[in-house]
């Protein structure tokens, strides 16, 4: 990557700089009053906004944006530093007057930076925090594999750069990507600490002091240290200067932001009673008037340009860095360092009084360079123009990854659909198909019993640097190849699935981030989507795409009791937007399902897939031609279609297929025409049902939904006996398609450990619940 140090600013560019500075705090502030006091309001509602996190952070984004940032780096904002940025893009000319006045107001500027919902260019959502730091982590690892795989030249990589609160560092996926990212030697990564030490609902905890340097040196990372500002850093070096210094670095957070809010005479004060005695301080401290004074003190290393440009420049490495720039929050604003401000907002008294102060005439509150004389107007402009934002290209769209015309499903009388999963991809990377190629797997350390093992062994473990399998070396038995080196495929986790989904992130956003498409496999068990449930929102939410597989599932996974049983997964496949929930019954579903979830990945509307899988092997079904295919992708079709009176149905899903159809036969003489409804995404069902009820308000064409098609097979009034291994909810609703009669099948309680006999009689999922269950509603 490109290492000419910049040349250290001059005085006159830092001049121009702290300009900016100061209009990337009145624009935020400004957008933020519009917003809450300006714009009509026609509901009463607060509409919010953080003008004292933007204020906190406008030097640091000032030096960063305009300073050090390079075309190929990528930024995470802290989610409540959005008006800074957009006032950034203001500033530039790629953010419109009209979005900055409908900020929070639809279609105007996000609450929190959005790499979908916004028109400017977002690297990474924010919102959720501790998740957009840590996406970056994961970020400067793909663009290592990319690097690796020769799909991007060392040259052109990029920071992958995080703008952070410090409560931030509270969440603790913070420290699990730490400890992967250390495991995995990223580079080319910096996290930049807006340290106000305070959080939204008081100052934080003076004990963390120095921890945070121990914590992340300890994982391989830099830490540099911003305290103290130029003023502080002069004032210190005269005479009586360091017991100043001393006395700031013991002052507890909560009373340095309490005379922070108090102001110059407080700080004098203060300073007399802690100091008294110290003669050369105390006339030091005296040569400052109020104004002076306050400034001298709250002059910290995250307000001053040049001590965070020197920073910057000074690592110009791709050592990891983490950046603790000391900073106040509400800098510059009336409520600085008042322990309630995180939402605080200035009234109208205050904020006009902020624009006299700035020089800025009534009216002209939304001019970028208002209050500035026309040089320095002009020299503002220029820094801006030149700046690395203002003069990237967008980068062309990633070309499309070709994909086999299907994917053939694996032979074989029985397969549980873990297994063929296993086996599908197994028969893929053999292919030599180029999209095997593309393929990027990578699992919490699940990859043996998710049955990734297969494609591990045919592609390689990714790691920079190349690691012998000592086992193989050895000559140990071993069904695992474990070696791994730059070309591999796979990127093994630690168990924290708040990590896998990040990653996923990252993958599913190489196309838009570094312009090489990436076709990543996630593999988690199915209960533990829960435990990075927010991490998986957040990927969707950037509209990442990927293909999540979860297995085991339910119930069936027998033995291994209600701990490791998923219930309520396919609810969250259906609630989930971004991603489609679809799970097979049997191996050719499943192939059909992934070749659809490959297309999915690469179109323009598509999205990610989420596949529930089972470990219970069962009998595959024989066919007699391909015409359930287009159905099955739909989210349902006839496996048994209904004939006769057509007055009842079982639907079902996934791995009781053997139950169901035991079910269906023993039913043969009594219901006869019973029909066999396979849903296959019960998601895909349930999106079609709601669209369709939204065309009437929408305009669209008033065309029948996929479950209505399907279940107009049926005499109206029939009755449907649903079935599943999860929260019955999952298909129950089907009933409302068309007005039909319900009996759902499920597991709503935790399960026991037992065999499959003994629990799905216990749960009422065997065949004799579902002939039950139809007889009750024929009856
Ligand atoms: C996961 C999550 N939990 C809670 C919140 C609500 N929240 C928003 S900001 C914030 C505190 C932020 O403090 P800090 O990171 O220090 O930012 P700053 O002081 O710069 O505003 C909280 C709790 C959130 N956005 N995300
Ligand atoms: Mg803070």
């Amino acid at each position: 990557m490109e290492t000419i140090a910049a040349p250290r600013p001059d005085a006159e560019t830092i001049a121009i700089l702290d300009t900016i500075e100061t209009r990337l705090r009145w624009l935020s502030s400004w957008t933020i009053h519009n917003a809450n006091h300006l714009r009509e309001s026609r509901d009463g509602l607060k509409v919010g906004g953080h003008q004292a996190s933007c204020a906190s952070i406008t030097a640091i984004m000032t030096a960063l944006y305009f300073g050090a940032l390079r075309p190929n780096d990528k930024v995470a904002v802290k989610p409540h530093a959005g008006p800074v940025l957009h006032a950034i893009h203001y500033l530039i000319g790629q953010q419109s007057l009209d979005a900055l006045q409908r900020y929070r107001g639809l279609g105007g500027a996000q609450s929190y930076p959005s790499r979908t919902k916004d028109s400017i260019p977002v690297d990474f959502s924010t919102g959720s925090v501790g998740l957009g730091v840590a996406i970056t982590a994961f970020a400067s690892l793909i663009q290592d594999y990319l690097i690796a795989h020769g799909d991007l030249a060392e040259a052109d990589a990029g920071r992958m750069i995080a703008l952070m609160g410090d409560a931030e560092l509270d969440e603790g996926n913070i420290y699990e990507c730490l400890i992967e990212s250390y495991k995995h030697d990223i580079r080319n990564c910096w996290w930049i600490v807006d340290y106000n030490r305070q959080s939204l609902d008081s100052t934080t905890a003076d004990r963390m002091f120095r921890r945070f340097d121990d914590i992340f040196e300890t994982c391989g990372w830099r830490v540099e240290t911003l305290k103290h500002g130029k003023l502080q850093r002069a004032a210190f070096a005269r005479d009586g200067g360091q017991a100043i210094a001393d006395w700031i670095d013991a002052c507890p957070n909560a009373e340095f932001a309490a005379l922070t809010y108090q102001g110059g005479a407080a700080w004098r004060t203060r300073l007399h009673a802690d100091l008294a005695g110290a003669g050369e301080t105390l006339t030091l401290v005296a040569s400052y008037d109020d104004d002076a004074l306050a400034a001298l003190m709250t002059n910290l290393g995250g307000h001053c340009i040049e001590t965070l440009l020197d920073a910057f420049a000074r690592c110009d490495d791709d050592v990891p860095t983490l950046f603790i720039a000391y900073t106040i929050k509400g800098y510059g604003l009336p409520f600085a360092g008042h322990k309630d401000n995180h939402s605080g907002l200035m009234n109208p008294g205050q904020i006009h009084a902020l624009r006299d102060r700035l020089g800025i005439a009534e009216g002209d509150e939304w001019a970028p360079y208002g209050g500035l004389g026309d040089n320095v107007a002009a020299q503002a402009r220029s820094v801006v123009e030149r700046s690395a934002l203002a003069t990237a290209r967008p980068a062309p769209a990633a070309p499309a990854i070709p994909l086999p015309d299907a994917l053939p499903a694996p032979e074989g009388a029985e397969w549980s659909t873990q297994a063929a999963f296993g086996r599908i991809l197994l028969d893929l990377a053999k292919s030599g198909h180029p999209l095997a190629d593309r393929i990027v797997t990578t699992s919490p350390d699940v990859t043996v019993s998710t049955n990734l093992g297969a494609f591990v062994n045919q592609r390689g473990l990714f790691r920079r640097q190349e690691l012998a399998d000592v086992f193989s070396a050895a000559r140990i038995p071993t069904a695992q190849k474990w070696a791994s080196h730059g070309a591999g495929q796979h990127i093994e986790l630690g168990i924290a699935e708040n990590n896998l989904f990040l990653m996923l992130a990252a993958l599913g956003l190489a196309g838009p981030l570094f312009g090489t498409r990436l076709m990543p496999i996630g593999t988690v068990y199915d209960p533990f989507i829960a435990r990075g449930l927010d991490a998986l929102n957040y990927a969707c939410y950037q509209d990442a795409r990927f293909l999540l597989v979860a297995t085991p599932s339910g119930l069936t996974l027998g033995p291994e009791g209600g701990a490791h049983q998923s219930i309520n997964s396919p609810l969250i496949g259906i609630g989930q937007p971004g991603l489609t929930y679809f799970e097979p019954a049997f191996a050719d579903e499943l192939a059909l399902m992934m070749h659809w979830a490959f297309e999915q990945m690469q179109a323009d509307d598509g999205g990610a897939t989420y596949l529930r899988l089972s470990t219970r092997t069962i009998p595959q079904v024989s066919r007699t031609d391909d015409a359930w295919k287009a159905d099955a992708l739909e989210g349902g079709y006839w496996l048994v279609e209904p004939t006769g009176a057509r007055d009842a149905a079982i639907v079902f899903t996934g791995a009781v297929a053997p139950e169901v159809l035991e079910a269906h036969t023993a039913l043969a003489d009594d219901v006869p025409g019973l029909g066999l409804l396979m849903v296959t995404s019960p998601d895909l069902l349930h999106r079609g049902f709601s669209a369709r009820h939204a065309q009437r308000w929408t305009g669209g064409e008033r065309t029948p939904c996929h479950a209505e098609t399907l279940l107009d097979r049926l005499a109206p009034g029939a009755g449907l006996v649903t079935v599943i291994d999860g929260a019955p909810a999952t298909l129950s609703w089907l009933g409302g398609v068309r007005g039909m009669r319900v009996s759902p099948l499920g597991t709503d309680r935790f399960g026991q450990t037992g065999d499959l006999p003994d629990l799905y009689r216990l749960y009422r999922l065997d065949a004799e619940a579902v002939v039950d269950a139809v007889a009750e509603l024929l009856l």
